[in-house]
């Protein structure tokens, strides 16, 4: 507000004259913006991760029906998984820790290279209940990820961040075996950890699929993964603190994961989107005998088993994980000096599924000669005010700026929009565009 009268007066007609140009065109709604090609990872072969399966069912038939901790077939279960990963160039460590009177195993398997003070780390139980083989808990999980290891192997991948890998014992005995690991990691190495991936059950014979909503990032790079094949997922809320993402979490590591579904009944508009059975179990033979070879799917297997591998290549990469989609308004919106109303730019938001994230991200870029004038919210489809910007006494000109929102109770899907009103009298401007990426 302290423009000389002269310069307010031809900024204001060039203003002018700008937002009567603006006026007569319609409000144009851009159609979202391409993202940038995430980093192509390997096709994980479902043939070998069914391979491994068989193993693990072959072992729990010759050592008494199941893989249980501080039972034969458990250990045995273990030293499989500790020889394919010795001959695949891995460093090995077997940690012991006794629970109910019997000796657990954790297996860990580094990568050698990459930084070492990066880690990303992803993991699964290995460990059945006594009732059965424990094919789908957790064998679908232990064998994706050792699959996943081995591909890293294969590819001789020289990631940015350095990998590891887990391989939990007593799981279903309260997350024994991952609480002892994050218990007895010393802090700095806790530290050094920037993520940790957990699969537990994801090969469901009736299958869901749900993404874990702990960290953002991970979160957001299984949901990409996903929304490339065009398959809808929701948030897992079974779970939380159920499998062995837990103690990382409590550690205030960064986790994430994917899930198939237990012994939660599938819905109605859950078959609807993803096929199986309504009305039935995601697993009917959750921690029962029947949970055999026979109780996995295949299709959601194979997905999941990919979806590690994304994962791995893209969060163990230098390149940052693509943003989520982008829908852009850059049509020109007048807006009227104080005392006037507040005006708004409308973008209709579609085929995005479930909740925008905690960092949603809106880019600001308004013309305007005195930016302190301008109060700028974005408002949800359901009319939820978020506060972007304030006024202040900031004379500078012109707003162009990028605003995190944790928007994530808001649904995604539906017409967001940018508010912005002059609260200052003298000095005039416009929107010329603004973005908002999920
Ligand atoms: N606790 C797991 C099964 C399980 C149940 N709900 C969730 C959610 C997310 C991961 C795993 C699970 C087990 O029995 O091993
Ligand atoms: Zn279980
Ligand atoms: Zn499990
Ligand atoms: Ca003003």
């Amino acid at each position: 507000m302290s423009l000389s009268v002269s310069r307010r007066l031809a900024a204001a007609t060039a203003l002018a004259v700008a937002g009567l140009l603006a006026a007569t065109s319609p409000a144009a709604l851009a159609a979202p913006t391409a993202v940038a090609a995430a980093p192509t990872p390997p096709d994980i072969p479902l043939a070998n991760v069914k391979a491994h399966l068989a193993q693990f069912s072959s072992i729990a038939a010759a050592n008494g029906g199941n893989r249980a901790h501080g039972r034969s077939g458990y250990k045995a279960s273990i030293d499989y998984v500790k020889g394919k990963l010795d001959a695949a160039g891995f460093t090995t460590t077997l940690q012991t820790f006794t629970s109910s009177g019997a000796t657990g195993y954790n297996l860990i398997a580094d990568w050698p290279g990459g930084d070492p003070n990066s880690v990303l780390m992803s993991g699964s139980h290995l460990d059945s209940v006594t009732a059965g083989a424990g094919i789908n808990d957790n064998g679908s999980g232990s064998a994706a990820v050792l699959e996943t290891a081995l591909a890293v192997s294969r590819a001789g991948l020289q990631p940015t961040k350095h990998l590891r890998f887990g391989w939990w014992g007593a799981e279903e005995l309260g997350l024994v075996g991952s609480k002892y690991y994050v218990n007895n990691l010393p802090a700095a190495e806790k530290a050094k950890i920037s993520g940790y991936l957990n699969f537990d059950m994801i090969g469901s014979p009736n299958p869901g699929y749900f993404v874990y909503d702990d960290d953002p990032t991970i979160e957001q790079t299984f949901k990409n993964y996903y929304a490339g094949l065009g398959i809808p997922t929701e948030i897992e809320t079974e779970g939380d603190g159920r499998s062995d993402h837990a103690p990382f979490k409590s550690a205030g590591i960064p986790v994430g994961g994917l899930f198939s579904g237990a012994d939660y009944t599938k819905t109605a508009a859950q078959a609807q989107k993803w096929g199986g059975t309504s009305g039935r179990a995601f697993d009917a033979c959750y921690h029962s005998s029947c949970d055999t070879t026979a109780n996995i799917n295949d299709t959601a297997l194979d997905r999941n088993a990919d979806a590690i591998a994304y994962a791995v290549w893209n969060l163990g990469a230098a390149t940052p994980v693509p943003p989520g989609p982008s829908f852009e308004n850059t049509a020109d919106v007048n807006i009227p000096d104080s005392p006037g109303a507040a005006v708004t730019s409308p973008i209709n938001v579609s085929g995005v599924t479930g909740n925008a994230p905690a960092t949603t991200k809106v880019d600001v870029n308004i013309v305007h000669t005195y930016r302190g004038d301008l109060v700028i919210n974005l408002i949800a489809p359901d009319g939820t005010a978020y506060l972007l910007k304030n006024s202040s006494s900031d004379s500078a000109a012109n707003v162009i700026a990028t605003y995190t929102v944790n928007a994530s109770s808001e649904v995604a899907n539906g017409v967001w929009k940018l508010q912005v009103k002059d609260v200052g009298a003298q000095d005039v401007g416009y929107i010329n565009s603004w973005k908002i990426t999920f």
